[in-house]
């Protein structure tokens, strides 16, 4: 027996040993839990929002919101179903084909949900559907119709009439003004002409000549730029999976061959840690790669010697997280990579010295541009800092807004407020084309003879560093701070990563897979995500939203 006692006690110890080993090599912190909310607390915050979207509305009006169309991949497969932001902020639904309205007459508030009834030959193919019970819980929305009825409902509304559901419960009458997601009339707006997101507004718009018909865009927007902290969660936690892939990638980039090598442990992360979806696509961009904004190819090799550019956000619950972290494959800056990244470094640090509420974007953006002006002026970069020669190599603004979107809603004239969160994400790129590019006047032939010598010493390098801040009472707070960002914060953690981290990567030489062709279901039945539909998410096309009879 005292034998049998012994034993037990030494296995006892060994395994407690091995597990505080196995713990200690993992040089990368894990993510922590994600964030829990019970139904009340989620509900509660939905009924906040839509009371807030309620008291931005006129009196005696409408408004409409239409669940997102399904986009098509390719064929039959669509790509994975995301909701629209606004449905989704109100409701918390992810359903296809939810429709919300809300009325308000004489200042009394109506709130309606035309949801689709469940349908078991669809729930075959797709998974559950809500069922009124689970949408209540989820929204906190009690006047439900099916969504068969919302084709009425619709034409009673455009002929400011009145809809009656069938089981008479349910009354919207059509009112003076009726408000619609519709395109922003702005440049460069990413739907200025309503083929791509608000496609069924900007139809059914068409048809309303009965009424004054409003952008609710606007009403959102303002909501949306302040964060609640019940969003702030959230939004944490895509940074925190996020923070996790970008140390994970720094930890095995040295052994990677290939950029899609390092794409992939990025997206595994995303995966593993349970992310809906990337919120863009990732850039993986290794040498000269890293001077190309958008590079998405990731089919290079990994080059010792050189850096990589790694901008790479996960979306939790709809909030994506937008990250950039530039550094070297051998863990080691070269003299010239340093004094570029030092640049941008100093930029990122002026601006968020001068982060605080009441300041504009525009005089952050500004800032931080004169920061790098002077910067590169030292480098011979620039050759007269009272030109505009800083452009060829800063070729893009500070940043922008960040939430359900990675360039998220929000007025950019605004002065900042306590709740708004804002990437700063300066970044000096020494494109080989560069000089090229610039036409043929005097005056920039002067430069580029003057600029040539240090254009060659620092040519294909490309640095652009970004984190995620939020602006509080007193200043600002860095969203994406457990991760390494200095220099020699860089160069130490790579260092001892690099030794202990795990990389458990086949080393298949197959550039060729991009996309997985078959769809991946999982049943998130027991999750803390809404229950009653199948997640699929968004590494794999899913199938198609017709019935065919064709198995997969
Ligand atoms: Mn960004």
């Amino acid at each position: 027996m005292k034998r049998a006692i012994v034993w037990i006690l030494l296995i006892a110890f060994i395994l407690s040993g091995l597990a505080v080993l196995v713990n200690a090599a993992d040089p990368v912190p894990k993510t922590p839990p994600a964030p829990t909310f019970t139904d009340a607390e989620r509900q509660a915050e939905l009924a906040r929002r839509r009371a807030a979207v309620a008291a931005k509305m006129a009196d005696n009006s409408v408004l409409i919101l239409f669940s997102a169309e399904p986009k098509l991949y390719t064929n039959d497969v669509d790509y994975v179903y995301r909701q629209e932001n606004n449905l989704y902020y109100l409701t918390g639904l992810k359903q296809e084909n939810a429709t919300l309205v809300i009325s308000k007459t004489g200042g009394k508030v109506t709130e309606t949900l035309f949801l689709p009834k469940r349908e078991p030959r669809r729930e075959a193919w797709e998974g559950k559907m809500y069922s009124r019970e689970q949408a209540t819980k989820i929204s906190g929305l009690s006047r439900i119709v099916d969504t068969s009825e919302k084709d009425a409902m619709l034409s009673a509304v455009k002929n400011r009439g009145t809809f009656t559901s069938k089981d008479a419960s349910v009354t919207i009458t059509g009112a003076p003004t009726l408000y619609l997601l519709l395109p922003e009339d702005e440049p460069k707006q990413p739907d200025e002409n309503g083929h791509r997101e608000f496609r069924v507004e900007t139809e059914f718009s068409k048809e309303l000549t009965e009424y004054k018909v409003e952008n609710a865009q606007p009403i959102f927007a303002a909501l949306r730029h302040i964060k609640s902290p019940y969003e702030l969660k959230l939004l944490q936690h895509a940074i925190d999976i996020t923070t996790e892939a970008q140390m994970r990638s720094m930890a095995m980039v040295g052994r990677a061959e290939w950029e899609y090598q390092v794409h992939a442990e990025v997206e595994y992360t995303f995966r593993r840690r349970n992310a809906d979806f990337w919120g863009y696509p990732s850039i993986v961009g290794c040498g000269a790669n890293a001077t190309t904004l958008h590079y998405v190819e990731s089919q290079s090799p990994i080059k010792q010697g050189e850096l990589l550019l790694m901008d790479v956000g996960a979306e939790y619950e709809h909030y994506t997280a937008d990250v950039t972290r530039t550094y070297p494959v051998n863990g080691k800056f070269s003299k010239e990579q340093a004094e570029i990244y030092q640049v941008v470094y100093d930029a990122q640090e002026a601006v968020a010295k001068a982060t605080k509420p009441g300041v504009t974007y525009g005089q952050l953006q500004q800032i931080a541009r004169a920061t790098i002006n002077e910067g590169l002026f030292k480098l011979g970069l620039v050759i007269d800092k009272n030109s505009r020669q800083v452009n060829v190599w800063n070729i893009h603004g500070l940043g922008h807004w960040l939430g359900m979107n990675v360039h998220d809603v929000g007025d950019y004239q605004l002065q900042m407020k306590p709740g708004m969160v804002f990437t700063n994400e300066p970044g000096v790129y020494i494109h080989e084309d560069a000089l090229d590019n610039l036409p043929d006047t005097p005056e920039n032939k002067t430069f580029k003879e003057k600029v040539r010598p240090m254009f060659e010493k620092y040519k294909n390098i490309g640095v652009r560093i970004e984190d995620d801040m939020l602006v509080t009472d007193t200043g600002v707070e860095w969203m994406t701070g457990k991760l390494p960002r200095k220099i020699s914060d860089i160069e130490a953690f790579m260092s001892k990563a690099s030794k202990e981290f795990v990389w458990t990567s086949s080393n298949q030489h197959s550039p060729s897979t991009v996309f997985a062709g078959a769809p991946i279901d999982v049943f998130a039945l027991n999750s803390n995500r809404p229950t009653g539909v199948t997640v699929r998410r968004g590494f794999a096309a899913t199938v198609s939203h017709g019935h065919s009879d064709q198995v997969r």
